[in-house]
C-alpha cells in the first residue's frame, strides 16, 4: 500500500482510491473463490485475514504522543470491544449492526465545513483539518447514558484549536454538529429512529474546553468506520450521545440548537447530558455503570462519578441547577 508521510508525522495511506465497499467486496469474493475451492490452500485463511486487516480502514496507522495528562491508570477496553459494541443508529439500532454494516461509509475524500456565526467560514478537506494542530493520544473514559462505560485511548486535538481559526462572532454562543445524512452510505436513515441527520450541540465555553476533543483515531489507528470515521467529537464528561460521529457540518449559532435525541425523547435527554449520577433517567437510575469488557457473574457495577469524574468541568456550570439543566 502506498503510504504518504506528512509533516506531522501521520502516515496517510492513500484510501481514497480504494472505498472500503470495493475492499469488503473484493475481500469478499476472494473468500468466496477460496471457500468454493477455486483458490486452495492450507495457509489461505490465515492470508484473508491478514489481507482483511492491512486494508480495512481502520489499520491505517496515525501517530500521536500520549499526552500524559490524560493518560488513565484504568485497564483500556479491548479495540475488539470498542469496535464490536457500537450506538451509531445511522448503521442500524443494535449494538452490533455498526460494526457489520459501516462497511459502505466511505470516509475519504471528506470535507468538513465550518459557518455560521464566525468571521472566517471554511470548508476544509480531511487532510486540512487533520494538520490544524498537533494530535494527541487521551485516553478518556467514556459512558453512556444506557449505563454502560469503555476506556479508549483516542487521538486527536482540542476543538479549540479550529474554533480559534474560524474567529466566532459576539453573536456565537452555541455550537451544532452535524453528521452526514446520506441513504446509499447509511442503511439506518431509512429507519424513522432518530430524526436524520444526527445533530448535537455544545455551548461555546463548553466546546472551547480543553477536554472536548476532535477525534481522528484511537489505538493508533484512523477511527474505524463504526466509531465515527473520519472525524468525531469525544466529550468525556458527558453522555454518549453527545459525541458527534462522522461530523461534516459545525455551525456557530446564537440560539440553543436542537439535538437528535432532545428531538426524540425531549423528557428523557436534555442538551446539557452531563454525567450526573443524581439524576435519574426517567427509567433508570444513573447512579452506577458496568464496565464493557467486565462483564459475567462476578462483575462488579462501577459507582458513576459526577461529570464521569472530570470534575474540571465543573466551573462551566456553576450556578446552573442540574437537576433542570439535565
Ligand atoms: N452520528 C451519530 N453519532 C453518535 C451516535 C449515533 O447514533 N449517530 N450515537 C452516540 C452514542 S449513544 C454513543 S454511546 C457514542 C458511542 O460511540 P462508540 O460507538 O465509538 O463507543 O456515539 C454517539 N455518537
Ligand atoms: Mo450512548
Amino acid at each position: 500500500m502506498l503510504i504518504k508521510r506528512s509533516p506531522n508525522g501521520i502516515d496517510l495511506p492513500f484510501s481514497s482510491e480504494i472505498t472500503p465497499r470495493a475492499v469488503f467486496e473484493s475481500r469478499r469474493d476472494f473468500i468466496r473463490k477460496v471457500a468454493l475451492g477455486s483458490i486452495a490452500s492450507g495457509s489461505m485463511l490465515e492470508m484473508v485475514n491478514r489481507e482483511a486487516f492491512a486494508q480495512t480502514p481502520g489499520a491505517q496507522k496515525l501517530a500521536a504522543a500520549a499526552n500524559p495528562a490524560y493518560a488513565s491508570m484504568e485497564k483500556k477496553t479491548s479495540f475488539k470491544d470498542a469496535t464490536t459494541y457500537n450506538n451509531f443508529y445511522e448503521f442500524g439500532t443494535d449494538k452490533a449492526d455498526p460494526a457489520m454494516t459501516a462497511s459502505s461509509l466511505r470516509p475519504r475524500p471528506w470535507t468538513i465545513t465550518i459557518d455560521g456565526e464566525v468571521k472566517k467560514p471554511m470548508t476544509l478537506d480531511l487532510d486540512s483539518l487533520m494538520k490544524l494542530a498537533a494530535m494527541e493520544e487521551r485516553v478518556y473514559r467514556l459512558r453512556c447514558v444506557e449505563g454502560w462505560s469503555m476506556v479508549i485511548p483516542w487521538i486527536g486535538y482540542s476543538l479549540s484549536n479550529l474554533i480559534k481559526k474560524v474567529e466566532p462572532t459576539a453573536n456565537a454562543r452555541y455550537i451544532e454538529f452535524i453528521t452526514l445524512d446520506d441513504k446509499k452510505q447509511m442503511p439506518g436513515l431509512r429507519s424513522p429512529v432518530l430524526e436524520w441527520p444526527y445533530v448535537e450541540g455544545l455551548r461555546l465555553d463548553e466546546a472551547n474546553h480543553p477536554l472536548a476533543l476532535l477525534s481522528f483515531g484511537m489505538y493508533g489507528e484512523v477511527l474505524p468506520n463504526q466509531n465515527g470515521a473520519p472525524v468525531r467529537m469525544v466529550l468525556p464528561w458527558k453522555y454518549g450521545f453527545k459525541s458527534a460521529k462522522s461530523i461534516v457540518k459545525i455551525r456557530f449559532v446564537k440560539d440553543q440548537p436542537r439535538t437528535a435525541w432532545n428531538i426524540a425523547a425531549p423528557s428523557e435527554y436534555g442538551f446539557y447530558s452531563n454525567v450526573n449520577p443524581d439524576v435519574d433517567h426517567p427509567r433508570w437510575s444513573q447512579a452506577s455503570e458496568r464496565r464493557i469488557g467486565e462483564d459475567g457473574f462476578l462483575a462488579r457495577k462501577r459507582k458513576t462519578l459526577m461529570f464521569n469524574g472530570y470534575s474540571e468541568v465543573a466551573s462551566l456550570y456553576t450556578g446552573m441547577d442540574l437537576k433542570k439543566f439535565y
